[in-house]
């Protein structure tokens, strides 16, 4: 498996930090792609937990060499305190790759972030207000700022200078809000400049002798399909690719050399921020998912929306990213429920409907159309073979298959590294 993408079949939080992480030992490479600090990935390892941002999993596994491509954006003083706080605990960092062509996120960023959704009120969307979405609109209006600027202060100024033009009148203007300065953005951006110098590296290039020389690459996304800014729930969506054709955008590395395509799904769904969520619970059910599966955001800490599996999700994700398989997780947290639900097709409008609606507003009065599932009893978070699964969980799994219509290689059976099924 020389190229292999891992992303989220669902709106995130799947646990593609762990699934990321187990791949670490036959791994020579793992890119973050897409995204930047709103990501928050969860690895547990020997009951050791550490909760990434901008980092790509793979940092925890010391022969892996951690690349943070040219669709990520870069909070500075955030990838610093993370490095820190990992060097603090003895994770060696020192073979971090950063793409020049990445794009920072600058202080007017994270401000625009919050009073944008602030002035949107009930429309906002719910973002994790670390300047994601102004930095991606930067890059696409081109004034956006790349982490080679940083490396000549004359280019940078102007660049400021730009930018500040049209986020000053907006602020000022519009938000009624101070004005930044150039210095003041200055100073932030090149407080980290040298120590991030030698980090900074052709990474497209790297990649690709890399896979030429038979090594191992795993492009890790952030977010997930469904807050993919194409094939998401628009506009309630983060403002990358998270889809696997973003892990060739965002990395350089065309989409012939990738081999595999891994989606990871829960064995329910979840969701953070705002939009349409087909089989969200408001029940003691989704109380329950929220306090068993401990639901609530690593980022931003924020309760998660809690539902039940929906097939139709997994088989949009399966169809827009060429799936090869799905990696099912927190199969452990529905242990003790008597029936599980789970969304088969949706009705609209009195219609029944098998796949994702084509319009968006379909999607939010779409009502789940469920088939219930035995559940089981037994504590299956010991359970290292699918033959280790009681009768109903095997049932359960092999009917997500087949609504899915991806093969189900792995299962998540608790947040340990350890913890975990291997069936293909
Ligand atoms: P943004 O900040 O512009 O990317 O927000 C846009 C939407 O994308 C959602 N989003 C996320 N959803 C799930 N998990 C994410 N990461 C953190 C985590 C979230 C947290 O791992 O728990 O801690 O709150 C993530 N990042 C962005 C976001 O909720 C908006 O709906
Ligand atoms: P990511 O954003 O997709 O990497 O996922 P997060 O790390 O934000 O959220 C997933 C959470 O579930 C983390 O707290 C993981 O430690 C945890 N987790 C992952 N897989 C399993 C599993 O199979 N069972 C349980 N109980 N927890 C899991
Ligand atoms: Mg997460």
């Amino acid at each position: 498996m020389p190229a292999v993408v891992v992303l989220g079949a669902q709106w995130g939080d799947e646990g593609k930090g762990k699934a990321t992480d187990q791949l670490g030992a036959r791994t020579d490479y793992v890119v973050k792609f897409n995204g930047g600090n709103n990501a928050g990935h969860t690895v547990v390892i020997n009951g050791d937990k550490y909760a990434l941002h901008l980092l790509p999993s793979g940092i925890l596994s010391p022969g892996v060499v951690p690349v943070i491509g040219n669709g990520v954006v870069i909070d500075l003083e955030v990838l610093f305190q993370e490095i820190d706080a990992l060097e603090a605990r003895g994770v060696d960092t020192s073979k971090l790759l950063v793409s020049s062509a990445a794009h920072v996120i600058a202080p007017y960023n994270r401000t625009v972030d919050k009073v944008t959704e602030r002035f949107l009120g009930k429309r906002r969307i719910g973002t994790t207000g670390r300047g994601i979405g102004p930095t991606y609109a930067d890059k696409i209006n081109r004034i956006g700022i790349r982490i080679q600027d940083l490396f000549d202060e004359k280019i940078l100024r102007q660049k400021i200078e730009g930018a500040l033009d049209q986020k000053n009148h907006l602020l000022v203007k519009v938000y009624n809000r101070r004005a930044i300065t150039v210095e003041e953005t200055l100073e932030e951006l090149l407080r980290y400049a040298e120590r991030l110098r030698p980090h900074v590296a052709d990474t497209p290039l790297v990649l690709n002798d890399a896979l030429d020389a038979g090594k191992t690459v795993v492009f890790e996304a952030g977010q997930a399909t469904m807050l993919d800014v194409d094939h998401g729930t628009y506009p309630f969506v983060t403002s990358s690719s998270a889809t696997a054709g973003g892990a060739c955008t965002g990395s350089g590395v065309g989409p012939t050399r990738i081999d595999r395509v891994v989606a990871v799904a829960k064995a329910y769904t979840t969701r953070v921020g705002e939009g349409p969520f087909p089989t969200e619970l408001f029940d003691d059910d989704g109380e329950w998912l929220r306090q068993t599966g401990g639901e609530f955001g690593t980022t931003t800490g924020r309760p998660r929306r809690c539902g039940w599996y929906d097939a139709v999700v997994v088989r949009y994700a399966a169809r827009v990213n060429g799936l090869t398989d799905l990696v099912l997780t927190k199969m452990d947290v529905l242990t003790g429920k008597e029936k599980i639900p789970v969304a088969v097709a949706y009705e609209v409008d009195g219609r029944r409907i098998d796949e994702m609606p084509l319009d968006q507003s379909d999607f939010h009065h779409a009502t789940p159309i469920f088939e219930y599932l035995d559940g089981w009893t037994e504590d299956i978070s010991g359970a290292r073979e699918f033959s280790d699964l009681p009768d109903a969980a095997q049932r359960y799994v092999l009917r997500l298959e087949e609504i899915s219509g991806v093969r189900i290689s792995s299962i998540g059976v608790g947040p340990g590294r350890e913890a975990t099924i291997v069936r293909h």
